[in-house]
């Protein structure tokens, strides 16, 4: 029997009671004091595939820290976005207005996720397409600032096209304090190596680094960068993306709402197409599959949609920002997620 729609009332009063500190699960207090051997991990998957017991489900679905105390890290395979994918997904099967209802809790948090943070964990990050892994991240340099702070120079492809990025932490130990890493504004073609950083003060400092374009000649050595720390930092209007990172995506530095639709840039994951005053049936649909594939992943990487390619919707829950026709430039590795 089809579900009745759930008025808004109804959800509202769904997601009070939902608090994760008055949720009782005894399956899941039995099994969340420690990591799981990957057989273990099967089985659990496995659980949440055939359970009914909606509380659980929802836990699970909704938080990636549930998920990811049942693994030694994020590489171990069932990963954390497979097991909230399976609760996702078993929401949905079971059907009734109370699993319908949790689905919604899940959709409302996921709708808040944040493409800014100011912290991230800098050791492994996520691909955004699940049949690819996680990625160790390897730091291109690592140097203390006179001031005694830790930075760090990235590669990576969180703008559509890899960046070198600067990300920093007063407590390098703590995998979790790392800044987001921002990007420099230098187009690299190839995979930077062999880098040093030099401070001139505690707000300069000059990066020497050498481009690998193939493994059988010398890196080439580039150019000089020299970083400077507020210039990197501009946020011309607030919205969390730096303006250098703007520039990149193709949004406006001084519009902290680019598309104009009461979603600032940094909260936007479709920052160039406004949001509809309502989604379609197709249009939720497709808003659903993006989530399952997508949103739990946990990935930042910025997602470019050619336009014949995919239905333009407008798009909720992900990490990193959906671009719609348009590639950013430059883009040699192929790395980059299209869809
Ligand atoms: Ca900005
Ligand atoms: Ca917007």
């Amino acid at each position: 029997m089809k579900p009745k729609p759930l008025s808004a009332a109804t959800v509202v009063a769904w997601a009070a009671v939902c608090t994760f500190s008055s949720l009782p699960s005894a399956r899941l207090t039995a099994v969340q004091q420690r990591p799981l051997t990957p057989t273990e991990r099967r089985e659990l998957l496995g659980q949440i595939s055939a359970s009914h017991d909606i509380q659980w489900l929802l836990q699970i679905a909704i938080s990636a820290d549930v998920a990811a105390t049942w693994a030694q890290s994020p590489l171990d395979r069932p990963r954390p976005r497979d097991l909230r994918e399976a609760a996702y997904l078993r929401l949905g099967a079971i059907g009734t207005r109370e699993s319908l209802a949790a689905i919604t809790v899940v959709e409302t948090s996921m709708a808040s996720t944040t493409l800014t943070p100011a912290l991230v964990n800098v050791d492994v990050w996520s691909m955004a397409p699940s049949h690819y892994g996680e990625s160790k991240i390897q730091p291109v340099v690592e140097s203390v600032a006179p001031d005694g702070t830790t930075y760090r120079v990235v590669y990576w492809h969180l703008l559509g096209g890899y960046d070198l990025l600067l990300t920093s932490s007063r407590t390098p130990s703590d995998r979790n304090s790392w800044t987001r890493p921002l990007r420099i504004e230098r187009n690299i073609d190839w995979w930077p190596t062999a880098a040093t950083m030099t401070w001139k003060d505690v707000q300069t400092a000059a990066l020497r680094y050498f481009l690998q374009r193939r493994y059988d000649i010398a890196a080439e050595p580039q150019p000089e960068v020299i970083i400077s720390l507020p210039e990197l930092r501009r946020d011309s209007d607030g919205d969390g993306w730096t303006d250098a990172e703007e520039r990149r995506l193709g949004l406006d530095p001084y519009r902290a709402d680019s598309d104009g639709d009461g979603i600032p840039d940094g909260r936007d994951t479709c920052p160039l197409l406004p949001k509809p005053a309502q989604a379609d049936d197709v249009a939720a649909a497709v808003q659903r599959v993006f989530l399952l594939r997508f949103g739990f992943s946990g990935s930042r990487d910025a997602i470019l949609v050619r336009r014949a390619a995919a239905p333009i919707v407008h798009l909720f829950g992900y990490g990193g920002p959906v671009i719609f026709g348009r590639d950013i430039l430059p883009i040699t590795t192929g790395a980059v997620a299209r869809t």
